[in-house]
């Protein structure tokens, strides 16, 4: 590779959610337009996309951890360097929306993740009867536990496509690249949290 790919600004985006939310199907629709049959993930699928930002190429990793509740003890590991959090919904289980709201909060309580933007995806819209944006914000009460940082609800189907690339394309918006102002700001102030904790 030459000198411009390693100067390629590059983030890091969690893909999260209860199994069965549809994370893997939607990393693949994302990754190749086709609708692949998934297996429950026991590790984690990775996969990483090219886009334009702020007149630059990024490149962007997208980590799909497995939402089984063994692998949930990992998630914190993948946490540290994440500059996103892409949060999938499954929208027609509604017996299992209290279960996903205690993980997002539980997510979102994480150290590393503080100030992260979340994309929460309404996923399985195609259904019948499934929770609306509008009920998932409510339910969620995401005003609230999302304080402090940017957040955003789309609606999707992984299995169509319908919504697909618009959250894409918030993800992208809303990802901090390394050199933003925000970034900056944050490393500015650990400095100096460093620099009066190691004088006192
Ligand atoms: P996970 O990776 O979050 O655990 P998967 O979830 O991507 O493995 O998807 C779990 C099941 O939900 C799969 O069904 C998948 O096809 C289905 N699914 C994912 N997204 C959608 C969607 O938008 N609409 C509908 N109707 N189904 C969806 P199977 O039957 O293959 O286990
Ligand atoms: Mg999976």
């Amino acid at each position: 590779m030459g000198l411009g790919a390693s100067k390629r600004p590059e983030v890091q985006v969690l893909l999260l959610g209860l199994d069965n939310a549809g994370k893997s199907t939607l990393l693949y629709k994302l990754k190749h337009n086709t609708r692949v049959g998934t297996v429950p993930t026991i590790g984690f699928n990775v996969e990483m996309f090219e886009a334009r930002k702020n007149g630059k190429t990024i490149a962007l990793t997208l980590w799909d951890i497995g939402g089984q509740g063994r692998m949930r003890q990992h998630w914190e590991d993948f946490h540290q360097n994440a500059s996103a959090i892409v949060f999938v919904v499954d929208s027609s289980d509604r017996g299992r929306l209290n279960e996903a709201q205690r993980e997002l909060e539980n997510t979102l309580r994480g150290e590393h993740l503080k100030g992260r933007p979340l994309i929460l995806l309404a996923n399985k819209q195609d259904v019948d009867n499934a929770v609306t944006v509008t009920e998932l914000k409510d339910r969620f009460n995401l005003k609230k536990t999302c304080s402090g940082r940017d957040w955003f609800v789309q609606p999707c189907s992984a299995t169509t496509g319908f919504g697909v690339e618009d959250a894409f394309r918030q993800v992208v918006q809303m990802v901090k690249l390394p050199s933003d102002s925000g970034a900056v700001k944050e490393n500015i102030k650990d400095t100096v949290h460093y620099i009066r904790t190691t004088r006192h």
